[in-house]
């Protein structure tokens, strides 16, 4: 039999380290925009018996026995991703969202083949084609970036590149991009040069489960996302697509890219699906938005230039140098951290300092919306944010924002009380 025994007994130190950690998660402010609190029901899920199943290949069609629960629950998952988002075609197994893009590219692609993506420092995914990841270095990849005035993607600009590149693929994605993509200018071009169009949905898939966003899938062939950020589900990526693409994007995942999938984490994937069906998550989906447009309006009337001048999903990217030009992103995200919201510097669109420093900060709001936060909160919190940059000179002052995040937080905890590991 194995060890009965709670991890407290076996492994006093990863058990403090978890409630160490749940205490982190609980006594501050957590802005990071790819970021989320999974339910319960997720969590039990993602850390169930699935975990000990070896199941290669698909339901139905295993190199391995004992599978019948195990395609049951894959089948699940796979079916309720293709209702949640009027797909065709669904594979749930990539264990993130850069293997769903590698297995994606190489789905319909060969290396060396040219893709066409945003770039990293104009709000693109390393896996659009940045020379640091397998992206960049497998693939001949051309970028496009935003106009330098509106700091918007310009689709005229995105035409002349493709017309010029004539790439296989065109990828309309982002991981620091406030706003709306054009999906039917993407399809238009796409079409022109007979390329493929894959939506990178990682970051906004959330809001698409919730219908606070259009579905890429209406007209995209192949749609990459990750199930932990808006979506609130586990860790995880998956692949949507058209049948025609089916085939060969499962033959990419597994044998292709990956080995055995991880069926705790599809368990856990088909759990937040459900979730992701209800009215409560719709209204949970709007409300992120909501309150992302409250943030970024309270830190506009307080001087903090949001790029692109506002939002339309769940993110928003700050220019630093509006407040003061010797302020950095890494200098403002640890002072943030101090006082107990937590977020991440990011580079601003043409940043003239590093990646490691930037001149930018990235705020999202599934999480906090999750805990229950509201506009008037966001108020609140972007007081407290401006007071911090503002003042960060004053520790008194910092530690009257710190009492103030602190009142705030525990108005909002994000788990009750009786939670496994709540401290
Ligand atoms: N690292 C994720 C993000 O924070 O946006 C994307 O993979």
């Amino acid at each position: 039999m194995t060890d009965p025994r709670s991890i407290a007994d076996v492994d006093p130190v990863v058990a403090n380290l978890i409630e160490a950690e749940t205490g982190r998660q609980q006594s501050g402010i957590q802005l990071i925009a790819s970021e989320n609190f999974a339910s319960r029901a997720v969590m039990e899920a993602s850390g169930s018996v699935f975990t000990n199943k070896y199941a290669e290949g698909y339901p139905g069609r295993r190199y391995y026995e004992g599978c019948q629960i195990t395609d049951q629950v894959e089948q699940l998952a796979i079916d309720r991703a293709k209702e949640l988002f009027s797909a065709e075609h669904a594979n749930v197994q990539p264990h993130s969202g850069s293997q769903a893009n590698m297995a994606a590219y190489f789905a319909v692609l060969e290396a060396g083949d040219t893709i066409m993506g945003m770039s990293l420092d104009h709000g693109g995914h390393l896996t659009h084609g940045s020379h640091v990841s397998f992206s960049g270095t497998l693939f001949n990849f051309v970028s496009y970036g935003l106009n330098p005035e509106t700091e918007l993607i310009e689709m005229d600009e995105v035409r002349r590149l493709a017309l010029e590149h004539r790439p296989k693929m065109i990828i309309a994605g982002y991981s620091a991009y406030s706003r709306h993509l054009d999906y039917e200018a993407f399809r238009a071009i796409a079409d022109e040069i007979d390329a493929i169009l894959l939506v990178d949905a990682a970051h906004f898939i959330g809001l698409v489960a919730g219908k606070a966003m259009p579905n890429p899938m209406v007209y995209a062939d192949i749609v990459t996302a990750t199930t932990h950020k808006a979506m609130r589900g586990p860790r995880g990526g998956m692949i949507l697509s058209t049948e025609e693409h089916a085939k060969a994007i499962n033959k990419a995942v597994f044998p292709g890219y990956q080995g055995g999938a991880i069926f705790s984490q599809i368990a856990g994937k088909a759990v937040a699906f459900l979730e992701a069906m209800t009215p409560e998550y719709q209204e949970y989906a709007a409300q992120i938005i909501r309150n992302a447009q409250t943030l970024a309006g309270t830190l506009q009337d307080g001087g903090l230039r949001v790029v692109s001048g506002g939002t339309d999903n769940h993110l928003m990217l700050l220019d630093l140098r509006s407040l003061d030009e010797e302020l950095t992103g890494k200098e403002a995200a640890v002072i943030l951290d101090e006082v107990g919201i937590t977020l991440n510097r990011n580079a601003i669109p043409n940043d003239p300092r590093p990646p490691f420093v930037t001149s930018g900060l990235r705020i999202g709001t599934p999480s906090v919306t999750t805990a229950g936060m509201r506009e008037g909160e966001m108020e609140r919190l972007g007081a407290l944010i401006l007071d911090t940059l503002t003042r960060r000179a004053d520790d008194e002052a910092l530690k009257e924002v710190a009492d103030g995040v602190a009142e705030l937080v525990a108005a909002f905890p994000p788990y009750p009380a009786d939670f496994p590991g709540h401290v």
